[in-house]
């Protein structure tokens, strides 16, 4: 998108916009320090949510789909060019195995982009892959199938390397769908003794994160299915090793705000999943379901982050976790990002003395007024305007529709692309 077209946009909305935004700035005490905050956040895009997610009854793809690597980081950076706060790409391994990691790290230069975590993937098959992942990859009771699972995370590392990312998120589907197929403490053993030769070979300067799920593809038992579980992993790994909260993986209702908070507290957060969800894994569009359990997490994430003094930006690693069948996926980025960005400034707007002084006088009704004062604020303007002051699009919803960007997309990479994922 030419620089030109985001400023005769932002010019066309600026009147509205201003108005807006000085009656929220009058409002809010700090309204500068806020905006510099969001300016600075960045999260970013896993290359599997460019393409059109399918399930297991169907896909129905929506046509100039990314067709490689080079696509996909072109696409990631045309959201960055509209929000500036999408300014890294997360690749799997093997869906996007970088061929050329020179010119794939310039490209991704170019576009104002940096290599986040690694995901290695051992919860599929791959063509011409010797042994089956079908029982498990890290825990499976044959040796030689943990040794080749061990074998391919460390090659995701080397991957890594070449491109300047820091971080390898490890997802397992390991666990079993009926009960007596494992012996669980066996299967605890041998996950932790395949995590410690992959944590052997993580750089000086890298971390790793072990992301948990409660259940899917295994229906009776996650070998990492908690927060619990993949704490107990992590600990025990070294100070390396973190725990990776994936909003979408925990049972119905649980409080994952409290989990957030525990987490931070023992310094084991490390990497984040944004996505929402209604019933399980959804992955549907952030903050589209459950808003106000985001803003909570939110909350707990920013009052956490501040008690041991983290960089709100880089301190854990942020990404979105999402794809689903019936939206334009990039559309769908750009409203995910805009729900972390408000739900962000939200979090940002909570009166944390008055908070203080509320729970010590056992003022419960205070204590639900001023989270829900934060909640009910309308911080779309102070958004916005963190991207106008960086010489991004006012409304990038907006702008991608009235270009016709996917019909671009569709022109030039034609209807019937397919990119690689899920
Ligand atoms: C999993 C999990 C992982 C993601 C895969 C594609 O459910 O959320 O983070 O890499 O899906
Ligand atoms: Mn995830
Ligand atoms: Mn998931």
């Amino acid at each position: 998108m030419e620089k030109f077209k985001i400023e005769e946009h932002n010019h066309s909305l600026q009147k509205e916009h201003q108005r807006r935004f000085e009656f929220i700035a009058s409002e809010v005490s700090n309204t500068e320090a806020i905006i510099q905050n969001l300016m600075n956040f960045q999260v970013a895009i896993p290359s599997w949510a460019l393409g059109t997610g399918g399930t297991r009854f169907g896909r129905f793809p929506g046509g100039g789909e990314p067709r490689n690597l080079e696509e996909k980081i072109e696409d990631i950076g045309m959201l960055h060019v509209l929000n500036n706060s999408s300014g890294a790409i997360s690749l799997h391994i093997p869906w996007d195995i970088p061929e050329n990691a020179s010119h794939i790290k310039a490209l991704a230069a170019q576009h104002g982009l940096k290599f986040d975590a690694m995901n290695s993937n051992t919860f599929q098959d791959q063509p011409g892959q010797e042994l089956s992942y079908k029982y498990g990859s890290l825990q499976n009771v044959n040796k030689a199938v943990r040794k080749q699972a061990i074998d391919h995370n460390i090659e995701v590392i080397k991957y890594g390397i070449e491109l300047g990312s820091e971080s390898l998120t490890v997802w397992l589907s390991d666990g079993s769908c009926f009960p007596g197929q494992l012996n669980f403490r066996k299967a605890f053993q041998n996950m932790l003794e395949s995590l410690e030769e992959i944590y052997a070979a993580l750089p000086n300067d890298w971390k790793m994160f072990l992301e948990y799920k409660a259940f899917e593809p295994n229906f009776y038992s996650t070998t990492v299915g908690d927060w619990g579980q993949s704490f107990n992993f992590v600990n025990k790994l070294g100070p390396k090793a973190f725990t990776l909260v994936d909003l979408g993986h925990h049972l119905p209702n649980a409080n994952i705000e409290q989990i957030v908070s525990l987490l931070l507290m023992e310094g084991k957060l490390g990497g984040f999943h944004f996505n929402d969800s209604k019933y399980g894994d959804d992955d549907l569009t952030v903050g589209s379901i459950k808003p106000y359990q985001l803003f909570l997490i939110f909350n707990e994430l920013v009052e956490g982050m501040d008690a041991k003094g983290m960089n709100h930006a880089n301190g854990i690693g942020w990404m979105i976790d999402a794809s689903h069948n019936v939206k334009d996926p990039l559309e769908d980025l750009l409203q995910s990002v805009e729900a972390i960005m408000i739900t962000y400034a939200q979090a940002l707007l909570v009166d944390r003395t008055k908070l203080q002084e509320a729970q010590n006088n056992n003022d419960v009704v205070t204590a639900q007024e001023i989270l829900q004062q934060a909640f009910r604020t309308d911080t779309r303007a102070l958004v916005a305007e963190a991207r106008l002051r960086s010489g991004a699009a006012l409304n990038p919803l907006t702008i991608f529709r009235n270009e016709k960007v996917r019909e671009g997309l569709i022109k030039q990479r034609g209807l019937k692309t397919f990119a690689t994922g899920l």
